[in-house]
């Protein structure tokens, strides 16, 4: 069992989000680097747009991913025992490419409560200050909900270009990663990114995000995957694991799941973003 320490607890509740994490080895990113590639060779389009969420449907490697026991271990730790899956998205940067994220606070557009849930990050390549790493601002999920405005930006990487105004820069703090370390953090906290300036690519894969199976999703519909536990709430629909990269069902499952989530993120607006 790979717990968070009581340390890394207390970082998590008083600052809203805790890292680094060590959950993979170099070895085990790489082969995840391998799949996007190989993903994007045959099936260019399949990780463009609103493709990059739920790939975990799709390929048995991202599946593994989310159902890591060092990752769940950790994020057993914050929502107890019996967690679901409630959707993944990749997060890339090219170099070439302006994308940013603008400061936001997860809990604002995704629809899960009560907040027994957490978004893990994990980084598959080294995420850092030059290459767009998150920055955090401790402390902020302990405030209430911000308004955001919907920027429709188009080189940011959120839906809506959904943004809280006037976040102090100086008060929030780089998340750093090296590739295979993994961040968690709270529904509530307000966090960002900005463009990648190197010259290679900047990959996140984030499961967004990890929900206790007491929480509902109020905005929309979600399918979900039990990662531990059991799930007597049964709020949602489970979905099967995948076994092979690309399956027909599979992909016909992603796009469902992803029509939904759609449905999720452009609720109350007929203007839809890239993603
Ligand atoms: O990958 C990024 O830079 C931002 C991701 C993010 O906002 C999130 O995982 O909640």
């Amino acid at each position: 069992m790979t717990a968070l320490t009581e340390s890394q607890l207390k970082d998590y509740e008083s600052n809203g989000f805790v890292a680094p994490i060590d959950v993979l080895s170099l070895d085990e990113v790489k082969k995840i680097k391998e799949e996007i590639e190989l993903i994007e060779k045959k099936w260019p389009n399949e990780l463009v747009g609103l493709g990059r969420n739920n790939v975990h449907y799709i390929s048995p490697v991202f599946d593994q991913v989310c159902h890591n026991s060092k990752i769940l271990d950790a994020v057993e730790s914050v929502i107890g025992k019996d967690i679901l899956v409630g959707g993944t998205t990749l997060f890339i940067k090219d170099s070439d490419k302006k994308g940013f994220v603008s400061w936001h606070q997860d809990a604002k557009y995704i629809g899960f409560e009560p907040y027994n849930w957490v978004t893990a990050w994990l980084a598959i390549t080294d995420a850092n200050e030059e290459n767009g790493c998150m920055r955090m601002w401790s402390g902020s999920h302990k405030e209430k909900i911000k308004d955001h405005k919907d920027t429709y930006d188009e080189n940011n990487l959120l839906t809506r270009g959904q943004t809280v105004q006037n976040v102090p820069v100086e008060k929030t703090t780089p998340n750093t990663l090296k590739a295979g370390q993994l961040s968690l953090h709270h529904p509530m906290i307000i966090h960002g990114s900005g463009p990648n300036k190197s010259k290679q690519r900047r990959i996140g894969f984030v499961i967004q995000s990890y929900i206790g199976t007491d929480v509902d999703q109020v905005i929309g519909k979600v399918y979900v995957q039990q990662a531990r536990g059991k799930d007597t709430f049964k709020y949602h629909e489970h979905a099967k694991r995948p076994v092979e990269l690309m399956s027909k069902n599979d992909m016909i499952l992603k796009n469902k799941a992803n029509e939904e989530l759609s449905k999720i993120f452009y609720k109350d607006t007929n203007k839809i973003g890239k993603y």
